[in-house]
Order: C-alpha cells, then sequence, then structure tokens
C-alpha cells in the first residue's frame, strides 16, 4: 500500500471530512442517499490509511459522474430469489448502496439458514472492499466478498492483459478483539497503487508488472501507459482472480474485467461489473465458539512471532483519526473544497 505523495497535512475530524465529501457527491450529480454512502466509504477509507481508494479516488468519481458513465441517482432494486440468496440490480449505479439497500434482508437469511450469498449486478466499485464486509463481523457474522474491475492484469501464462485487479475481502468476529479482516488485490499490486507511485515519481519493485511490449518494468507509467499488471504469487494469485472473475461477474450476471466498453465516455473511471458477498452465522458452527477460536488463532500466530495482524495497520491509523483527526495532504483538502464551487 503506497503512502501519499508527500506535502504538509492537516487534520480533519471524521464527521466534517464525511460531511464534505457527501455535499461533493451531491454537487456532482448524487442522490442524498448514494452520495451518503460513498461520503461514508471514502472518508472511512482515508481515515484508515486506505490511501489508494481514500480522497484520492474523488476526482474518478467526479470525472465518472460528469462523463454519464455511472448513475449516480440509481434505485437498486432488491429481489428475494431463495432462502440463502438475494439478487439485486443496481441500476447502473455505484455497488455499495445496492449492498446497503439488501443489507438487513441478507443478514435476517443468514441467520435464518446459516449462510447466505448477495449477487450484485450492473454495478460500480470503485473503492476499498474491507468496508464492504467489516461491519457484518461486528454484528457476530463471517463475510467474504470480492469484485472485479477492469482489465489491467494479465492471466499467469498469458501474454495480453485480460483480469482485473480483482480483490477478495474476508472478515471474522474475534473475542474480545476488533474482527480480523483481510483485503487484498489479486493484482501484485493495486491499480491505484501505481497510479499513486506514478504520480510521487517512484519506481516499482520489481514482478509488479510489463511495459507495452511485455517486458518487466518496475516503471508505474509504463504499466498505466499500455503496460499491465501481473497476478500476485503467479499462478496462485492467478487462479484467484479467475476465481473472482466467475464470482463477481458470472455468477452475479455482471460483466467480466473485459465486457465493458467505457470509451464513448471520456473521464470513466468506476469498472461496471458485479459483486458476490457471501455471509454465515458462525453460531451454527460446531460448538459455538467461533469467535473464541479466531482469538486462539490469534493468540497462536501471535506467540509464533507475528508481528502484525492484516487489518491491524488500519486499526492503528483509525485509533489515531479518532484522536487527532483524519490525515490529509492541505493540497487535497483546498482541491476537494475546490470541487463545491
Ligand atoms: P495491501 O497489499 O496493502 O494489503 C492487503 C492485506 O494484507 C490487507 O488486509 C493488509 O492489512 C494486509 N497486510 C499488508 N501488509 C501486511 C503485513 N506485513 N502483515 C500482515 N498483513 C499485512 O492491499 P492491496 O494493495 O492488495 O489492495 C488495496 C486496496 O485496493 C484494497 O482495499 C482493495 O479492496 C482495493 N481494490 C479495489 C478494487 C476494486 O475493484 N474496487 C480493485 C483492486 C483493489 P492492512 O489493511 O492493515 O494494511
Ligand atoms: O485499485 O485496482 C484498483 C481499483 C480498481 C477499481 C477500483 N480500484
Amino acid at each position: 500500500m503506497s503512502t501519499p505523495s508527500h506535502g504538509p497535512l492537516v487534520r480533519v475530524p471524521f464527521a466534517d471530512l464525511q460531511a464534505l465529501l457527501q455535499r461533493i457527491f451531491q454537487r456532482h450529480g448524487c442522490s442524498e442517499t448514494v452520495a451518503g454512502v460513498l461520503a461514508h466509504n471514502c472518508s472511512s477509507a482515508q481515515r484508515d490509511g486506505a490511501h489508494s481508494h481514500g480522497v484520492f479516488r474523488i476526482p474518478g468519481y467526479v470525472s465518472t459522474l460528469a462523463s454519464g458513465w455511472v448513475d449516480g441517482r440509481a434505485t437498486p432494486t432488491v429481489t428475494d430469489v431463495a432462502p440463502g440468496y438475494v439478487r439485486v440490480d443496481a441500476a447502473g449505479g455505484f455497488a455499495q448502496p445496492a449492498l446497503a439497500a439488501a443489507r438487513q434482508l441478507l443478514i435476517e437469511k443468514a441467520r435464518k439458514a446459516g449462510i447466505a450469498v448477495l449477487a450484485i449486478h450492473n454495478s460500480h466499485h470503485f473503492a476499498a472492499l474491507w468496508p464492504d464486509v467489516e461491519p457484518f463481523a461486528d454484528q457476530g457474522l463471517v463475510a467474504l466478498s470480492v469484485v472485479n474491475s477492469m482489465t489491467c492484469v494479465v492471466p499467469h501464462g498469458a501474454r495480453k492483459p485480460l483480469f482485473g485487479t480483482n480483490p477478495i475481502a474476508f472478515a471474522a468476529p474475534c473475542a474480545g478483539q476488533p474482527p480480523i479482516v483481510f483485503d487484498m488485490a489479486t493484482s501484485a499490486m493495486a491499480h491505484g497503487d501505481v497510479q499513486i507511485a506514478a504520480r510521487a515519481g517512484e519506481q516499482l519493485a520489481e514482478g509488479m508488472g510489463v511495459d507495452a511490449q511485455g517486458q518487466p518494468t518496475t516503471d508505474p507509467r509504463a504499466i498505466l501507459e499500455g503496460g499491465a499488471l501481473l497476478p500476485f504469487g503467479g499462478h496462485k494469485g492467478s487462479a484467484l482472480s479467475m476465481m473472482v472473475e466467475l464470482l463477481a461477474a458470472a455468477l452475479t450476471g455482471g460483466h467480466f474485467s473485459w465486457e465493458f466498453d467505457w470509451s464513448g465516455h471520456p473521464g470513466a473511471k468506476t469498472p461496471w461489473t458485479g459483486q458476490l458477498l457471501i455471509v454465515i452465522d458462525p453460531s451454527m458452527a460446531e460448538g459455538s465458539r467461533f469467535a473464541q477460536r479466531s482469538r486462539e488463532l490469534v493468540e497462536h500466530m501471535q506467540a509464533c512471532g507475528l508481528s502484525r495482524m492484516p487489518g491491524e495497520r488500519r486499526y492503528r491509523e483509525r485509533e489515531a483519526a479518532e484522536r487527532e483527526g483524519v490525515a490529509l495532504q492541505e493540497q487535497e483538502l483546498q482541491s476537494l473544497t475546490a470541487l463545491l464551487g
């Protein structure tokens, strides 16, 4: 995960940042409901130091809304398909409001059947994935989500990009601690982090991507300008990325990462794909001690010398932001404020 480029930092109360982003989303074509969901998502990412999907993304949201590629006023249609299955047509809008519209039904089904699936299609996801799963674990549930994005990753052993950066996020309750959460692109890097490195003039580590000729490169601009990313972990990450295409697109009725054409919408940045969530009620597990067993696992990992859990850095950043305010560059705050003009 890249840190943003240098410059004086300011600290803003979380509620103030969220309110500012809400106004920006509404000013640029979102309904009050959609703006509220996106503002909470994006300010939470900034608060947690998830910089590739914090306020860095606002210009992309704004240019996409201006291009007419996404419907910021879409009303999702929720369909109760089966005891363990909910389907949502996001109506060409963002995925997070679609999840919000189906969330209560999904939880009721998971608690009743032990497991429930939420299949979202016709949706745009331009954000970090952990905000979609962490709240389920806060309510004692286990949640897994996948979303596909836009063609920029070469499948292992192939010559041309096909997959998206296709993240997988997982959250589970842990007794006496915040939930265990991981959220990772199946590409060697998130596309957002490549953009941040390019903006900062930094080189990447080896093994992240290739240039337009398919040759290995450490230059983020070469990856962004005609090149591509590689999956993480060779054939293993590639298999997971393939799974994400199947679950997030084929299963939901969404587009594969290569199936949409945004060339007629200059400024469009948000992938028009699909998202799958699987929510499990662990109270039905053997012994009903899931959260305690999670804690045992963490303690054993720590006893083996583990210095930090996935999600721990975010929680630390969150605590600091709650004490001191959310950190962002002064220049970023000025640019955000200018978007209200
Ligand atoms: P990272 O590689 O930064 O982190 C992946 C996971 O590993 C996180 O849970 C992180 O925890 C954890 N982690 C990182 N370093 C360590 C360590 N040393 N020890 C233990 N755990 C560690 O994330 P990515 O760059 O892969 O993804 C960044 C974001 O981009 C994600 O939020 C993802 O959802 C988003 N994304 C969104 C896409 C979309 O289409 N919407 C597409 C692709 C990516 P921690 O958070 O605490 O650092
Ligand atoms: O960072 O790879 C990424 C990404 C794609 C879509 C939204 N974020």
